[in-house]
């Protein structure tokens, strides 16, 4: 298999990379005015202006070379028509079926998959307008309160991070809350807020075998009975999942769960029943609008030109930093205090998709990965982490996301708001010359001396490269299209990189060690050998515990 430095476009980029690299934005902006035109466009309801990183068309049509030479467009093409892409694990990727609005046939496995999407769109549209309307009520006749999600990483990120962000579109009677953590604090906390007579417990899980989430799984239910009998259950524990035994074996009525399929990857599910919350608080017509949101984007990424698709652009500037630059991060600034799980979910769909060193044909990557992806809502980072971004040595490309539209009644929040994100993303650019310091100080009536020793500190580089995504607002339906650009996104790149996006074998080898150390802890096994650390740790735990060992 060959690898992306192996192609002519890469040798290409290294070239343009040494001759631009020195070039300032501030100059490019002053040489082009057209630019901020250029670099930008808009899909669906969002619109995204790239017109501030540093390339220039050239830089750019070289990127889409390599995009062609890495078989993109025939990886897409595999991709949304059913072939296994997922190769360790052998299955189809289909992320994408599950919000084709076209309803035409998409075939896996010689099977069409749309008619069992559709069941289950049906089955849980019914059960979320069962619940909103409160004619599902609780084991003593009361209508539902509280709905709490027990899931963890895929099963827990999308819907926390939708559900959150589309709150103003939530039903007023009902309360989310999602269990993630088997530190039982977190389960005790939610618990303690919550009536068992008006409380829906969602299982949420793929394979129904995670500890975590099974874990607190059975601590709620063993909670339920202290109130209500084991026939109530099938009031109150819904599951969704892709292991039908599993659920049966739990003692949850299998008539009470939700499928989806194996080719639905935990950080690509929130389309499916693995999205049930978000339906249960929004309803059935805006987890559709999403839907149609990120179709929207589906469409647009399949049909536009590759130079003029935004998954693309925004993927191959991307690795334009990772691998010629050697930026090794990439910073999510939501602006909408409703997005502040937005930066967590990106992390988990980016890293986890791409954090690999192994390329398809199992050889080691020649190049750099996924970058590390972090952030929170910029306002608060700009009063903690940007002072790194404007004066620190690393430089982390940042993509802002705020929505344009005013909403809420505060007056003036909204314009403080939008105008410090079109400042940051300014000053990161344009940045501030020793010169510039010097007369603003100056223009302070600062003596000469005080001039020289403070001018060098509010020296600011500039040339820090950001993507601003507006959606029209922070909607159903631009949601839909903002996740889907990501997730087309980390794609794109996993495609340059020859590596599979879609498997997770990193999270397997710490579950495995758990396991033994978890008997040790216990005390129903004696100590297995490990290294001389985790043995004194494993004594520690034991030891500060002693009143409860057994062995
Ligand atoms: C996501 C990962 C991972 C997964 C969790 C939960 O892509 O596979 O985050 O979602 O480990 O798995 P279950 O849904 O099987 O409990």
């Amino acid at each position: 298999m060959q690898r992306p430095n192996d192609f002519p476009s890469w040798q290409k980029l290294q070239r343009l990379y040494g001759q631009t690299r020195n070039v300032h934005l501030r100059d490019w902006f002053a040489r082009d005015p057209e630019r901020a035109e250029r670099y930008a466009m808009t899909v669906g309801g969002i619109y995204a202006d790239f017109s501030k990183n540093r390339i220039n068309d050239e830089i750019l049509d070289a990127l889409v070379e390599l995009a062609q030479e890495s078989g993109l467009p025939e990886k897409m093409q595999q991709m949304f028509g059913g072939s296994k892409i997922n190769q360790t694990e052998q299955r189809a990727v289909l992320h994408t079926a599950l919000r084709n609005r076209s309803n035409l046939p998409v075939v896996a496995d010689g099977k069409d998959v749309m008619p069992e999407i559709n069941r289950v769109l049906r089955q849980m549209g019914d059960f979320a307008g069962e619940v909103r309307n409160g004619s599902w009520r609780g084991y003593s006749g009361k209508e539902i309160t509280d709905i709490v999600n027990i899931g963890i990483g895929g099963s827990d990120l999308g819907p926390l991070m939708m559900c959150t962000a589309l709150k103003p579109y939530g039903h007023p009677r009902l309360r989310m809350h999602f269990v993630s953590n088997v530190d039982g604090a977190q389960l005790s906390d939610t618990l303690a807020k919550t009536n068992p007579e008006t409380t829906l417990f969602i299982v949420a899980s793929k394979t129904f075998t995670t500890q975590e989430t099974l874990t607190n799984a059975h601590t709620a239910r063993a909670w339920f009975l202290q109130y209500a009998g084991e026939p109530d259950i099938a009031k109150h524990f819904i599951a969704v999942s892709t292991n039908r035994e599993a659920v049966a074996q739990f003692g949850i009525d299998t008539d009470n769960m939700f499928e989806f399929w194996d080719w639905v990857g935990g950080r690509y599910s929130l389309w499916s029943a693995i999205g049930l919350p978000i339906m249960l608080y929004l309803g059935e017509e805006h987890f559709v609008e999403m839907l149609s949101g990120a179709y929207l984007m589906d469409r647009h990424f399949i049909e536009a030109p590759l130079r003029h698709n935004l998954p693309v652009l925004l993927a191959l500037i991307g690795v334009w930093y990772i691998n010629f630059y050697g930026y090794g991060s990439h910073v999510i600034a939501p602006y909408d205090q409703h997005l502040h799980h937005l930066p967590r979910f990106i992390q988990q769909l980016d890293m986890e998709s791409n954090g690999k060193r192994v390329q398809l044909d199992g050889n080691r990557v020649a190049t750099a990965t996924s970058p590390i992806v972090w952030g929170a809502t910029g306002i608060n980072g700009q009063h903690a982490f940007f002072q790194l971004l404007h004066q620190g040595t690393h430089v982390a490309p940042i993509d802002f996301i705020v929505g344009l539209h005013k909403h809420g009644s505060l007056p003036e929040h909204h314009e403080i708001l939008l105008s410090n994100v079109f400042a940051q993303a300014e000053a990161l650019m344009r940045g501030q010359t020793e010169a510039e310091a010097r007369a603003a100080l100056s223009a302070q009536g600062l003596p000469e001396e005080r001039i020289g020793l403070l001018a060098k500190h509010k020296v600011f580089e500039g040339n820090h490269p950001s993507n601003m995504l507006l959606p029209r607002s922070i909607n159903p339906h631009d949601m839909g299209s903002l996740i889907a650009l990501y997730e087309h996104k980390v794609f794109v790149q996993g495609v340059i990189w020859g590596i599979n996006s879609f498997d997770q074998w990193g999270v397997e080898l710490g579950k495995q060690l758990a396991k033994t150390i978890l008997a040790e802890l216990k005390g129903e096994q004696k100590t297995q050998p490990h290294d001389a650390s985790t043995s004194r740790l494993i004594r520690l735990y034991r030891d500060v515990n002693s009143d409860t060992r057994r062995l």
